[in-house]
């Protein structure tokens, strides 16, 4: 099966990479149909940041900025919408509004989130994060990080499928740069194979991170990091993961049909 590209579109004035550039509905459109155009196989919609710091935002900001955009993309396209969000009430409202995929990077970890997820019958996307995103940078310790993040998500799926969620809609995620230091980002990611061998498709969003930075200390804007996030998700494709979640969908489109047409 080749790697499905998941194309993100943030309607936030702040996340990290492409904070503000879409908060117009018109201009988030645009952007969505330049990804469908590009190759996205899916498109992942988000209305509050998660980077390190971001501070949480009110249910109404979040349902304003992201419910008219999922309803003119579903008005010319077919494309399945994600909606990144750890709020119940804006993914009901997503789903509703027709998007198929709840992205949660808290892996229904709010009050009543797994039954919602069952209820809805939507694809949930559970992400590994130490933390919460106002601090979970600050000094993030393991023991063991591949087991310990392997062994959540194991534990959020069996959760979520004693809730009622359908085993063939539940993808995991390690949660890349959620609460790690550049350590256990590169041994998570040299042991995806890990993560994979739990039997689920594996989402990975390791697009324009931090990591490259500090890999490549001139990587300082984040859209200055496309080789470093090309390779990551080569190296993803190596391990088997089923979709990338990316910023730069036609190159990585381009790189994942060489790279498969090579392997
Ligand atoms: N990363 C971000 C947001 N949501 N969801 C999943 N499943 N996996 C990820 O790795 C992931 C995610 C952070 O990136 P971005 O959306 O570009 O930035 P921000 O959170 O600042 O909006």
């Amino acid at each position: 099966m080749p790697v499905q590209v998941m194309g993100i579109l943030n309607l936030t004035p702040d996340s990290f990479s492409d904070g503000g550039q879409f908060l117009d509905p018109g201009r988030a459109l645009i952007q969505a149909r330049a990804m469908i155009g590009a190759g996205a196989d899916s498109l992942d919609l988000g209305g509050e940041s998660t980077r390190p710091g971001a501070e949480p935002v009110p249910l109404e900001v979040e349902l304003s900025r992201v419910i008219p955009v999922i309803t003119a993309i579903r008005a010319e396209s077919r494309i399945p919408i994600s909606i990144d969000t750890l709020k119940p009430q804006v993914a009901r409202a997503a789903i509703e509004a027709g998007a198929s995929v709840w992205n949660d990077v808290t892996a229904l970890g709010s009050p009543g989130a797994m039954n919602l997820a069952a209820e809805l019958g939507c694809d949930v996307v559970l992400m590994h994060m130490k933390g919460e995103p106002r601090t979970m940078q600050a000094a993030p310790h393991y023991e063991d990080v591949v087991a310990e993040v392997a062994s959540f998500l194991q534990a959020r799926a069996d959760q979520a499928m004693a809730a009622g969620v359908v085993r063939s809609r539940i993808w995991l995620d390690p949660g890349v740069g959620f609460g790690k230091s550049l350590a256990h980002n590169l041994t998570l990611m040299t042991h995806l194979d890990q993560i994979v061998a739990l039997g689920f498709p594996v989402l990975l969003g390791v697009s324009r991170k931090r990591f490259i930075q500090s890999l490549d200390p001139f990587g300082t804007e984040p859209a200055d990091r496309l080789g470093g996030s090309l390779a990551a998700a080569l190296a993803g494709a190596r391990a088997g993961v089923a979709a990338v979640r990316v910023h730069d969908v036609r190159e990585t489109v381009q790189a994942l049909k060489v790279w498969e047409a090579l392997t």
